[in-house]
């Protein structure tokens, strides 16, 4: 602590935020030479965008140190969101449209007094740069995306931590600094080609290292208990055999017009101080070092498989690792107000991103059972009401299962508290349903029947956990009749909850469409972006959707975002332009961006594409001519993207096909560039946010029952695209908001999957007749000269594996969906401009700030933290 003497000079010296473009300069130009240690003669882009952000950054954690002030001082509930996955994407753009401009107060940054009247921060510092000899939009280019997820479960918890940060809840993010985010992915040949993601090649100016918060992790060893304990559920010593160091770094979290700045910690690992020296001493230095390298290895990689559990041992260690630094660092916080053990529930909520993280709670009873000598009840009850468990999907294969085993020898003394936990449950449910064998094994958190036992990580979740919520509705009815059942016959229906996903406008509409959040701001009359906290406000649109002017308007900003992805794709296709500039306006861009899984059906769609191609074809060649063939199929790009599991066969294969199509396609010179087919490289976030504005048409065409949600869905609507999508996840809850007659749905439902697939397996179904075309062709080789047997593999999956994801059932209905989808675009184009204005209008329900909300009242009983 500084003496109180001293403390006059530090007031004098108080840092202070830039606030007008001069500050910056400086700022900047400080950064340049001092921190990069850089001159006006050596600083490019790079150089510019590093010193950009230290300068913004600096602001940033001003902000961040009165948040953590006061967020102490206040003493309400904290959140504690964890994740093993956080897709950020960058965060200077993001950065600089969330600084504050609404108060006049000193040492705020830029405000209404400092900048010129109608602009922004960002605008300022755009100006500025441009002083300086740069252009922001280059500058912004050279930050590399923080890829720290998969897919739409990291990307969630990246939106979360924004609307936390936004609507001032005292909270924060705790997930793992991995070295490597998501693999890069190259297409050579057409194939997938995994390449690393090094994304702290040049040092990461958004991370605050804490080196001085290092927490002492074990795995391995065994359990001692005193002679005086006699049971498992008594205080027990652990005595580990392997410890590494959980290293703090810290990342600024700003909120969207409030100076809250929130925080996300993440961890990495580094080997202990501690040499071993007997080895050393025996010669076996080699081997001494390797055991230091081998704790670096804990955080050195994301395992890239979206929905698929692989059950690593070292992706066991990674949830360890980072379950016990995070409670270490959250219980230690609460022991400083040396408040009673019983009040931890009403200082501390703890959500679980999925299973991931399941083992937090059993370390959470360890330490208060092993370490804080609580009673195994007391301690039981206190961990009950902190957890609460979100469950992200019912895929079988996605569920989480640990060999007993393999679990019990990393973690001894954890395996035991499992088993205890999961006796104390048993029990209860044979009090309540008394000689029902059956259920207890079906509930029973260890699963017994192959030679292997193993702990089911989701029943442990939910033993553990007061809330479980899924992340749409009929997901979350979903889970209740199915994976579930048995859960809610024991505790009752009130224990699961729904909490619809949601996404942050600032950076799906703000950021990633600025013509678009320009045209809304003028028109609903909010020079200040407020419908962007409240997106009611934007029902306003309604008004206009027939309003010739500005259809016309909102026609033009799809059209310079359909220009700027044409601009991106020629760029990726090495400078030779696909898409026909000149035919822009009536070309229907179809995009299909997410993960690629057979269940997502990206082979649906291109099932879809091909049929369309080879019905061109047989009308030129039944003699139709080329303006015949425009009129039936008019022109359209069919735009793919996503990334594969790297081990994941059938998803590479649908890749590859997705490129052998586009290879026909694109230079058959016979059909004159009415259709086009590209499948954009390395997927991610930095890339969706120049290819969501630009979409007329998105696929959201997942068996039925199988997406929970889907959250990109929820982004192409908030820009203006329409969907075609089957009756699944959050597709149902955007078709109530923005109404039927908006949004292209088809197929099956759910409550009918499971006879569909019943009569596949045990039924001789029949398939379509455009399919068996679509199949022959493909296996004909028309798609894959030199190797026709390529994609048997998928055919097969369809015609003689039972056709799991019903491709063939929905196939009709999918292609028939898709004409209307071209008759209201190239014959009704004003009930086309209609439609998509009306589903922005309606689309505020889909706002990340609506769900923390909802988490904050239903399962946190959190309250915001308001800045004076
Ligand atoms: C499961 C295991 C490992 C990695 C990721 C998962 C995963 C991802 N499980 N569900 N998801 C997706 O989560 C999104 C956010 O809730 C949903 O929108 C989406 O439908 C899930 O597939």
């Amino acid at each position: 602590k500084i003496p109180v003497q001293s403390r006059e000079l530090w007031n004098k010296h108080k840092v202070r935020k830039f606030g007008t473009a001069e500050e910056f300069e400086e700022k900047f130009i400080s950064h340049v030479e001092w921190t990069l240690a850089r001159s006006l003669y050596n600083c490019d882009d790079l150089a510019a965008y590093q010193a950009t952000s230290q300068s913004v950054r600096d602001n940033l954690v001003i902000d961040w140190n009165k948040t953590q002030q006061r967020q102490t001082a206040r003493d309400g509930k904290k959140v504690y969101y964890l994740s093993l996955e956080f897709l950020m994407g960058r965060a200077l753009d993001n950065a600089l449209i969330n600084m504050r401009t609404d108060t006049s107060s000193q040492d705020v940054g830029p405000t209404d007094e400092t900048l010129t009247k109608g602009n922004t921060a960002r605008e300022m510092i755009r100006n500025a740069m441009k002083d300086l000899g740069f252009k922001l939009e280059d500058v912004l280019e050279q930050e590399p995306d923080a890829a720290l997820g998969n897919g739409g479960l990291g990307r969630l918890a990246a939106c979360f931590v924004d609307s936390l940060a936004t609507g001032n809840y005292p909270a924060w993010g705790y997930g793992l600094r991995y070295q490597y985010g998501i693999f890069a992915q190259k297409i050579i040949d057409g194939y997938q080609v995994e390449t690393p993601d090094y994304w702290l090649n040049f040092s990461n100016p958004w991370e605050i290292e804490r080196s001085e918060i290092q927490v002492p992790i074990n795995f391995y060893g065994y359990v001692h208990r005193p002679e005086s304990e006699k049971t498992t559920t008594s205080p027990s010593d652990w005595i580990g055999g392997e410890r590494v160091l959980a290293m703090a770094h810290d990342m600024p979290i700003p909120g969207f017009k409030t100076p809250t700045v929130n925080n996300l910690r993440l961890w990495s690992a580094k080997p202990t101080t501690e040499f071993d020296f007997s080895k050393f001493n025996n010669g076996d230095y080699k081997n001494s070092v390797e055991q230091q390298q081998r704790a670096e290895s804990i955080t050195a990689v994301l395992y890239p498989n979206d929905n698929f559990d692989q059950g690593k041992e070292l992706r066991l260690k990674q949830q360890y690792f980072w379950c016990a630094a995070s409670l270490h660092d959250i219980v230690r916080r609460f022991k400083k107000n040396k408040r009673p053990w019983s009040e931890f529930p009403d200082a501390i909520a703890i959500q679980l991103n999925d299973t991931h993280p399941t083992l937090a709670i059993v370390e959470l009873q360890r330490v208060l059972v092993d370490l804080e000598k609580l009673d195994w009840h007391k301690a039981w009850d206190i961990v009950t009401k902190t957890f609460a468990y979100t469950n992200h999907t019912v895929m079988q294969e996605a569920l989480e299962k640990w060999p007993v085993g393999l679990l019990g020898h990393l973690l001894p003394r954890h395996l035991e508290i499992i088993y205890d936990i999961n006796w104390f449950f048993l029990q209860s449910v044979e009090k309540k349903f008394p000689h029902d064998m059956d259920l207890l094994s079906r509930v029973s958190v260890i699963e017994e029947g192959s030679q292997e036992r193993y702990v089911r990580m989701a029943f442990l979740a939910i033993i553990g956990s007061h809330k479980v919520n899924g992340v749409a509705e009929l997901h979350s009815d979903l889970i209740k009749s199915t994976i579930f059942q048995d859960f809610v016959k024991v505790y009752g229906a009130n224990k699961f909850t729904n909490v619809t996903n949601g996404i942050t406008p600032r950076r799906w509409l703000k950021q990633a469409n600025p013509k678009l959040a320009e045209l809304i701001s003028e028109t609903i009359n909010d020079p200040n972006d407020d419908y962007l906290l409240d997106m009611s406000k934007l029902t306003e649109l309604a008004k206009y959707a027939e309003d010739e002017a500005f259809q016309k308007k909102w026609n033009d900003v799809k059209q310079f975002n359909k220009s700027r992805l044409a601009d991106l794709i020629k760029r990726l296709n090495n400078g030779v332009d696909i898409i026909d500039r000149d035919h822009i306006r009536n070309t229907l861009f179809d995009i299909q961006v997410k993960r690629i899984h057979e269940y997502k059906r990206q082979q649906l769609n291109i099932f879809g594409v091909i049929n369309r191609y080879l019905c061109m074809k047989e009308m030129l060649q039944s003699g139709s001519s080329i303006d015949e063939v425009a009129e039936r199929y008019p022109r359209k790009v069919s735009i793919f993207g996503g990334k594969s599991a790297p081990g994941y066969y059938m998803a590479k294969l649908i890749i590859k096909l997705v490129n052998s199509v586009a290879e026909v396609v694109n230079n058959d010179a016979e059909i004159c560039d009415l259709l086009k087919v590209f499948f954009i490289p390395d997927y991610n976030v930095s890339k969706a946010e120049i290819i969501t504005p630009a979409s007329d048409l998105s696929e959201h065409i997942s068996t039925a029952g199988t997406e929970a949600s889907g959250t990109s869905n929820m982004k192409f609507v908030m820009n203006g695209g329409l969907i075609i999508g089957t009756v699944d996840g959050a597709n149902v809850e955007i078709t109530r908001e923005i109404g039927e007659d908006n949004i292209f749905l088809f197929g099956n439902l759910s409550e009918n999957v499971e006879e569909l697939r019943y009569n596949h397996q045990f039924q001789n179904t029949s398939l379509p007749e455009a399919l068996v075309k679509v199949l022959n062709a493909v296996e004909s080789g028309a798609f894959s000269p030199q190797n026709a047997s390529e994609f048997r593999p998928l055919i097969d999956s369809i015609k003689h594996q039972g056709d799991y994801y019903l491709v063939s059932d929905d196939f009709d209905s999918y292609v028939a969906t898709q004409d209307l989808v071209d008759q209201v675009y190239h014959k009704d184009k004003k009930e086309w401009l209609k439609k998509s204005i009306l589903s922005v209008a309606n689309v505020g329900f889909f706002s990340s700030d609506r769900c923390i909300e909802e988490y904050a009242e239903t399962i946190w009983n959190a309250e915001p933290v308001k800045p004076e």
